[in-house]
Order: C-alpha cells, then structure tokens, then sequence
C-alpha cells in the first residue's frame, strides 16, 4: 500500500530484518532471537515511532495551527496503524514471516491506552488520524491518565472494576518534554496592584502545580504529515515540594503533597459522586486548558511577536485555532483572557474578541445530566481569579442581552452563564465560541430546537452541523485484513486516501465471485471472533448464525435492555411454540457501565444471566446464543466490526447525539437494525430503505407522546401476559436467577420512571424488525448485496471528510 513521494523506511524486508534486530539490540542489548514477544513488539514500536518522529517532512509551516482540547484521546494500539500509514504493512509481515514471528502476534502484545470513555473519546483520535492525512497542522492536547478507564471483568456475571495499568511495561510512542514543562496555579487569594493610573491583579499563594508534557507523534496517511497529541502529567512544582518536611524527616507529609498533585492526572474522569471526586475533575480540566494555552501562546509569540509588534494579540485567531471537545475544555475562553489581560497587559474588550475569535465548540450530548455545572464556591475557591472573569463576562452578557427579546426573563434563566449558585459550562463554551456544532443532523437540529434554543434565536450564526466521521483506515483498512484487501483488489488502494472511491464498489455488489470472496473474508473474521470470545468466555459461537452485535457504553437510553427483551422474547417462542424458528442468531454485546451507574450495570449482569440460561439450555441453544464479551476496548473493537452482520442501534429517537459505530460496523458490511437517531437517520438516506431497517418512534412522536402526558406502560404489560408482561416477570420470578439472583431493580426501574427510555413501547416494532431482518438473512445473495451496498456508500462517514468541513466552515484553513 504505497503511495508516492512518501519517505521510505525501508527498502525492502530485508532492510528491515536488519533495522529491527539492530533495533533489538539496542534496546535490550540482547539478539532477536533472545527476546520474548512482547519485548519483540517494543522493539518494532520503538523503531516505528523514532521514524514517525523524525518524519516531519513538511517541517514548519506558516499555515494555521489547529489545536484539539479534549479531556479523552481513545487512540487505540498505533502500531499496526502506523505500518499502513507508512505503506510498509507489506513487507514488515513478510520480515517478520521470516524471523519466525507473525506480525500479528506482536501487534497483539501492543497496550491499548484507554484515555477515554466512548464516543467522545475516540471521535477525538479519528480526527486526529484525519487532520495528519490531511496535512492540517493538526494538536492534540489532552491529560496523560497514570490509569486508563478500569479494565471490566465480569464475575458471577457482574461487570467488577479492575485498575488499568497501561504504562507498567513502558509506553514506546510517548517521548517526555522536560523542557516544555509549565506551571499552572490553583486557590489562593487575588490581589490588587497599582501603579498611577495603571492597575492589575496577581493571583498569589495556592498550589502551584508543576505541567509535563509527554508528546505521541500521530502519522497521517501516507506519511505525508505528522502531528503531535500532547498529553499532560502534573507532578510538584519543585519549588512548592514541602522540603521542610522531606529534611526533617517528615516523608509522609511531604510524601503526602506530592501524591495530592499527582492524583490529578491519576486516573480517567474520577468519580463526579462525591465532592472530593468533582474537584478533582475541575483540577483535571484547568490544567490541560492553562498548560495547553500557555504553551500555544508562548510558541505564538516566538514565531509572531517580530511581524506584528504591538498588534500581535489581535492576531492570534488568523493563526492559531482553538477547538473545545465538549464543555469539558470550556474554561480556555476565560483563561485565555486571563493570560492575555494578567500577563500580556491587552484589555478587556480585545481579551474577549480574540478569545472568541479563537475559540469554537462541539456539543455532544443533550442528556440533561451530562451538561457540566459547578458549584460557585467550588469554582471561585480553586480558580479565584479566572473566576473574576467569569463573572464579568456573564454581567457584560446579562447587560448587552436586547430587553426587547420575547420573554427576555426566560431567555436569561436559560443562556446567563452563572445561575443558581452554578457556572453553567456549556453556556460558558457557547459565549466563548464564534462556532457551536452538533454532530449530527438530527442532533443539531435538536441543539436548535430545544437544548440551546434560546442561544439559537439570538444568534443563529453560530450554529452549524458536523456529521461525525471515522477512520475508515483503522476501522477498515486495520480491522478486516481480508475485507480489505478483498476491496484493494477490486478497485486499487485509492479508497484508504479518499473513502468516497468505495462507491467503486456498488458495480460488485452483485457479482458471484466477488460475493463468494465477501462471503469468505466475513467467514474469516467471524471465526477470528469466535475464537477471541471462547478464550475470554469460553462460550462457543457457531459461525453459521447470524451475528448480532450491540457494543457501545452501557446507557439506559441506548436500551441494551430493549435487546435483551428481544432475546428473553425469542426464547420464551421458542420453548412454547415448536413451530417457531428463528434465524440461528448469536446475540454479541459488549461495553462497560459507569462504575456508579447501578441501573447500567444490572442490565449487564441481566445479559450475563440471560446468557447462561440460552446458552445451556439445548432445547434453544442450537437457535439462539449469548454472549458479553469483557473489556469493550479499540482493539476488542477491531476484532468485533468485521464479524457483524446486523448492527443494532436501538437508541430512543432524540436521545443518541450521532453515534459512531453504527458507521465502522456499516462500513464493514453490517446492516443497520435502528431507529431514526442520530446519524441513523443520515445511513438510511444514504444506504436506502431497502439496505436498513428502521423501527420505532421518530423523534417527533417521542417528544409528542411525553408532552401528552398520557402514557402509562404498565398497561403495556397487564395487556400482554403471554409476550412482554412475561418477559418483565421472569425478571423477578427465578427464571433468571440461577447465577446471580433476580432483577427486581430493573423491573421497578421500568415501572418508576413509568417507561423513560421507551423499551416496552417500542417492543413490538422492535422485534417485528428484527424478524423480518433476520429472515431475510436468509436469501444469500440478496444480504451480501446489502452489506456490499453499506461499504460502498460509507464514505460519507469517513473522518477526512468530517475534518475537511470543520476545517472550511470552522478553522477556516484549506484541506
Ligand atoms: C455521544 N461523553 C455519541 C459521540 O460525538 C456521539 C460526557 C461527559 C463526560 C464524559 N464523557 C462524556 C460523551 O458525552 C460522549 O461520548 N458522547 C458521544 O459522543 C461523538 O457519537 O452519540 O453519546
């Protein structure tokens, strides 16, 4: 997979056997032969990165500098990655054929960092991936966590929480900038200073905490282009070590401090339950956001300071972009005033229009409990100066606020940044932006109509939509080997550079040989599946049975559970109707639940008990199987997509922002089995009604039936004991509970909040769908059509194309 004018790093693969025992020795000061694989793996990363680092081809360019603030950076394992970007994939398998080991057992020895939780997260390290092959001057800036997201293990089918080392064996990507380190200060008192008629505040006292960057070269396609995703680690200011302590002998006060600032980049989103847990997180957010602009500005002025003399901070936005992933980075807008006002003596008004001009923002989510408020005395304790501009900015917008707009009061209660003793953060990102985008039609639409409408009536400039992306060459290229050479031999290995030549495609979809090559690569991956989930469950999958697949985050509104009454539903067919047969169906799930989200974490351990029962019980179990595969992660991922052929996306209409991976599992060749969320919607426009299944309420009738106030779902199950009303009573009745007791939680859940997430509402429709959907599995031919279908019309969703329209609409750069 070559591409032209790309640097080469190796001539052919024995060059490379040469420069990777070099490389073994070097580190080890041991031969090839005397490694152990995993110590083979490091080598070969070792070697990859010092090339992707030393492949900045382009070297400095004037162009503008995008810079990327997200708090989550899921990159997943870079190796096998970084091979197809350098176009060596080819002959590094083959050198490592020849040494005795396949490549793919070193990549499977590769850490997976888990520096994010889900969508956000990964979205994140697409764009990243996108802005390198694209040759934007792409940043990354976010927190290098000691311990990722916990590692899931299920006992007694239980979802138990295991700490995530990722660096204990030493992570060969990340290089460690001592001298790029900075300082960011937290608490203490503001104080004011005046000379004559000049005056300004200093912020002194407090806990100033030491900012160490740690850099990752991200290679862009082609080797064309490599970025930098910088994450940061807090460790002591030296200064501020208590060294009194340390000399008289006080280790464990002075041990103490050290583990307090330490603790700020220790571990992945801590725990927001408890007071403890959100200052913490508050610690987190304002120490990428100073450590990150501070950067941004002192490598500004170096390379600007000359040409623009006294106007250079007017300039910045003609530079340098700032976008805040989510309302987790949204304190750069003030910050960013505080260094210019505090440090670069420019004034107010300025500070705020450059700031502005800057800054942009990405909604992600509309769930009301997602959108970040703190608490004013928390806030002004920690960061007491940043405060001051806050509360100005929030007094000047309270003032400029036209009186004359409809029910002003409203609009006030609803955009005023503080509010009920809170700083309102999605509002702080929206007054702080000059651009505010949803991720999917659907959800910008509803960002407009509802959760910032009172924004959108007053400035409707701002908003715009991004419809996610993603990397089609990890998620493609990476995951399905076979698939994807299947598809380079159809129509050449232009489609990893633009995905929309995957529309190539569409003149195969229903030729036989190609079909039987499909039918085959899915084959493949299926077993590969099948055989990654015996190891880790030791339950047997049968490759002839459809697959399908439910993996993302555990959320009451992405209704595992709907799933699991499908399944339950099945079952209960089955064993009461011996003419009732469906499709042989092996029902993969896999995801992890917020340690303190109880109710997530039921519906796992109900899956895990469901399964049992399925699984051995012979009378079904050649119809129907279950599985929970542990530790949804980007590799397990990888595994998962290309064995997928129904794709179930069941999220209520409304609730689901974009979702990411009913795109890589259609690009694979899975059909959709949804409802019309997120970008849902924007695959059936594209695939067509006949290669997707759509079911259930639409948004509109969701936001109808709650404002008629007049559904009442148990009714749903007094009229219907044989089917649903069953379903809901095994959930207490023992049928369950061999492995580890009953649900009565999840069944109160339903009838509590009297249906919230619509499961019983939308259960016929649901399982009506899926019917029909898994009959039609059988005609072959007509399936592998529209699964070929999917692939050719996933370029859409490829991240390039996301990036290319942030970068016209929102960064104003070209790409
Ligand atoms: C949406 N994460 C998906 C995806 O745009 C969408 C929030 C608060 C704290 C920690 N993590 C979060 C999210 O909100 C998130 O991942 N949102 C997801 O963003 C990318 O495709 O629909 O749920």
């Amino acid at each position: 997979m070559n591409t032209d004018n790309k640097p080469q790093v190796f001539k052919d693969a024995t060059d490379f056997k040469t420069q990777f025992c070099e490389e073994c020795e070097s580190i080890f000061s041991k031969t090839y032969d005397e490694l152990n694989d995993f110590e083979r793996y490091y080598a070969l990363a070792s070697l990859i990165a010092g090339k992707a680092r030393n492949a900045k081809v382009d070297g400095e360019n004037d162009e503008k500098q995008v810079y990327y603030f997200s708090l989550e950076f899921l990159i997943g394992p870079l190796l096998d990655n970084y091979l197809l970007n350098f176009g060596v994939r080819d002959i590094v398998k083959a050198g490592c054929e020849q040494l005795g080991t396949p490549l793919e057992e070193l990549v499977a020895c590769e850490a997976d960092p888990g520096l994010g939780n889900g969508g956000l997260g990964r979205l994140a390290a697409c764009f990243m991936d996108s802005m390198a092959a694209l040759g934007i001057n792409g940043n990354g800036n976010g927190m290098r966590y000691r311990y990722g997201l916990f590692r899931q293990e299920i006992e007694g089918g239980r979802q138990v929480e295991m700490v995530d080392n990722w660096l204990e064996h030493g992570f060969p990507w990340e290089t460690r900038k001592n001298e790029s380190a900075v300082v960011v200060q937290f608490g203490g008192q503001v104080v004011r200073h005046q000379d004559g008629e000049r005056f300004w505040f200093t912020q002194e006292g407090g806990e100033k905490v030491k900012a160490v960057p740690y850099d990752v070269p991200i290679l862009g396609y082609g080797a064309k282009k490599v970025n930098t995703l910088r994450l940061w680690s807090a460790e002591p200011a030296t200064e501020d070590f208590d060294l009194d302590a340390f000399n008289s002998g006080d280790y464990a006060k002075a041990m103490k401090f050290r583990s307090d600032v330490e603790a700020i980049s220790q571990i992945l989103y801590p725990n927001d339950a408890g007071e403890h847990g959100r200052v913490l997180r508050l610690k987190q957010e304002y120490l990428f956001v100073s450590a990150g602009l501070q950067t941004i500005l002192r490598t500004y002025e170096k390379k600007f300071g000359k040409r623009y003399g006294e106007k250079l901070w007017e300039h910045l936005g003609d530079h340098v972009s700032v976008h805040t992933n989510d309302t987790h980075p949204a304190m750069c807008g003030p910050e960013l005033m505080r260094i210019l006002v505090d440090e670069k003596r420019v004034d107010f008004d300025t500070a705020f229009n450059v700031a502005r001009k800057t800054i942009s923002y990405t909604n992600h989510t509309v769930m009301p409990e997602a959108l970040e408020k703190w608490p004013i005395e928390v806030f002004r304790h920690l960061l007491p100066r940043l405060y001051m501009f806050i509360e100005e900015i929030d007094r000047r917008y309270r003032d400029t606020l036209p009186h004359d707009v409809e029910g002003w009061a409203n609009v006030l209660s609803k955009t005023a940044i503080l509010w009920d003793g809170q700083v309102r953060m999605a509002n702080l990102s929206v007054i702080f932006a000059h651009s505010v985008n949803g991720v999917s039609e659907l959800h910008t639409g509803i960002l407009k109509a509802s959760t910032l409408h009172e924004f959108y009536e007053l400035r409707p400039d701002l908003f715009n939509n991004k419809t996610n992306g993603i990397s089609h060459r990890r998620f493609l290229g990476n995951a399905n080997p076979k698939y994807a050479k299947l598809i380079c031999d159809a129509i050449g290995e232009g489609w990893l550079a633009d995905a929309n030549q995957l529309s190539q495609l569409e003149k195969y979809e229903d030729d036989p040989s190609f079909q039987e090559e499909f039918e085959k690569a899915r084959r493949w991956s299926k077993e590969r599946l099948a055989k990654y989930i015996f190891e880790a469950t030791g339950t047997q999958l049968d490759t002839s049975m459809v697959f399908d697949v439910q993996v993302k985050r555990f959320h009451a509104y992405k209704r595992q559970l709907l799933n699991v009454f499908k399944i339950l539903d099945l079952y209960n067919r089955i064993l009461s109707d011996s003419s009732f047969s469906p499709r042989p169906t092996a029902f993969i799930f896999s995801g992890k639940a917020a340690q303190s989200y109880t109710f997530a974490k039921e519906v796992i351990r109900l899956i895990n008990s469901v399964a049992e029962v399925v699984n051995g019980d012979p009378r079904v179990n050649d119809k129907i199987r279950v599985a929970f595969v542990p530790n949804f992660a980007v590799s397990s991922a990888q595994l998962i997509y290309p064995a997928t052929d129904i794709s179930e996306q069941i999220s209520w209409a409304g609730s689901e922002a974009s979702g990411t991976s009913n795109m890589k599992l259609m690009m694979n060749g899975a059909i959709t089995l949804g409802t019309y969320d997120g970008a849902n919607v924007e695959i059936c426009d594209l695939v067509g009604q006949d290669n997707i299944k759509i079911f259930g309420l639409r948004t509109e009738e969701v936001d109808a039936l709650r404002a008629a106030g007049n559904y009442w779902a148990w009714d749903l199950y007094n009229n219907d004991r044989i089917r649903l009303g069953r379903i809901i009573d095994e959930l207490t009745d023992g049928t369950l509970a061999h492995l580890s007791g009953n649900f009565e939680s999840i069944r109160d859940e339903l009838s509590i909040s009297n249906d919230h997430d619509l499961v019983l509402k939308d259960f016929y429709s649901y399982v009506d769908a899926w019917d029909e959907l898994a009959q039609a599995y059988g005609d072959r031919r007509a399936w592998n059509k529209a699964a070929i279908h999917n692939t050719a019309r996933s370029g859409y969703f490829s991240s390039d194309r996301t990036i290319r329209e942030y970068a016209r609409d929102i960064w104003h750069i070209d790409a």
